[in-house]
C-alpha cells in the first residue's frame, strides 16, 4: 500500500494520475500548503523542499519514501513494469522528455501562471518573459507531438508530467497570447485524448477538497 501526500495541484495530480494509471492500492493524506501544513515537521522529514507529492511505499521491509514527481514517476513506473520503457532508445527517450516536463514546462508554467493571474499588482516585464517562454515551450510541445504522438511515442510518465500542467494554464495562455501561440492541433489532441483516459480522469480529482 501506497501512501500519497498531495494538494488539489498540477504537481500533486502527477502523482495521483499515475498510482491510478498503474492501479496501485493507495491511501490519500492532504496537505494544504494554503495553511503550510507542508512545513510540518513530519512531512518535512518525507519532503525536505517542504512541496507536495510525496509517497510512502508500505509494501517491503521498510518503509520508502520518495518527494519530486520525476522520482516519484519512476519509481511508480519501475515498481508496476507500466509506462516507462525498462531500456534502450525509448526510455531514453521518455526520461528525456519527463525531464524537460519537470525543468522547463512545469515551473516556467507555473511562473506564467503566478504573473499573469495571481500576482498582487501587475509585473508587465515578468508577464512578458514568462508568455514568451510559455509560448516557446508550447512550439516545442506541438512539434514533438507532431513528430511522435505522445511525447516518447507511446503514453507514459513524460506525458503524465506535462498534461497536467499544460491541462492547467493553456486555455488562459493561448486567451493572452493569442496570435503569438499559433496553431496547435496537437495539443489539442493530445490534451482531449489524455483527458478521455478512465485513470486520468479519477487522478484529477484527488485529493477531493
Ligand atoms: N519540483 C517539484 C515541484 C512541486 C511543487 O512545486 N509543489 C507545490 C504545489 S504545485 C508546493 O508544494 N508548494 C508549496 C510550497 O512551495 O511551499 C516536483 O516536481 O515535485
Amino acid at each position: 500500500m501506497i501512501t500519497l501526500y498531495t494538494w488539489a495541484t498540477p504537481n500533486g495530480r502527477k502523482a495521483s494520475i499515475m498510482l491510478e494509471e498503474i492501479g496501485e492500492p493507495y491511501e490519500v493524506k492532504t496537505v494544504n500548503i494554503a495553511k503550510d501544513e507542508q512545513f510540518d515537521p513530519a512531512f518535512l522529514a518525507m519532503s525536505p523542499n517542504n512541496k507536495i507529492p510525496a509517497i510512502a511505499d508500505h509494501d517491503g521491509e521498510e518503509v520508502r519514501t520518495i518527494f519530486e514527481t520525476a522520482a516519484i514517476l519512476i519509481y511508480l513506473a519501475e515498481k508496476s513494469g507500466q509506462l516507462l520503457p525498462a531500456s534502450g532508445v525509448a526510455r531514453d527517450s521518455a526520461l528525456e522528455w519527463l525531464v524537460w516536463s519537470v525543468a522547463g514546462l512545469g515551473p516556467m508554467l507555473g511562473q506564467w501562471n503566478y504573473f499573469a493571474k495571481r500576482a498582487p499588482e501587475p509585473v508587465p516585464a515578468a508577464i512578458e518573459r514568462f508568455t514568451v517562454e510559455a509560448v516557446r515551450l508550447f512550439k516545442v510541445l506541438e512539434g514533438r507531438l507532431d513528430e511522435a504522438g505522445y511525447l516518447a511515442g507511446d503514453y507514459g510518465i513524460a506525458d503524465i508530467s506535462a498534461f497536467t500542467w499544460t491541462k492547467a494554464v493553456f486555455g488562459p495562455l493561448r486567451e493572452m497570447a493569442g496570435e503569438r501561440l499559433g496553431a496547435t492541433p496537437q495539443i489539442e489532441r493530445w490534451l482531449f485524448e489524455i483527458e478521455s483516459r478512465p485513470a486520468v480522469r479519477r487522478g484529477m480529482a484527488i485529493p477531493q477538497v
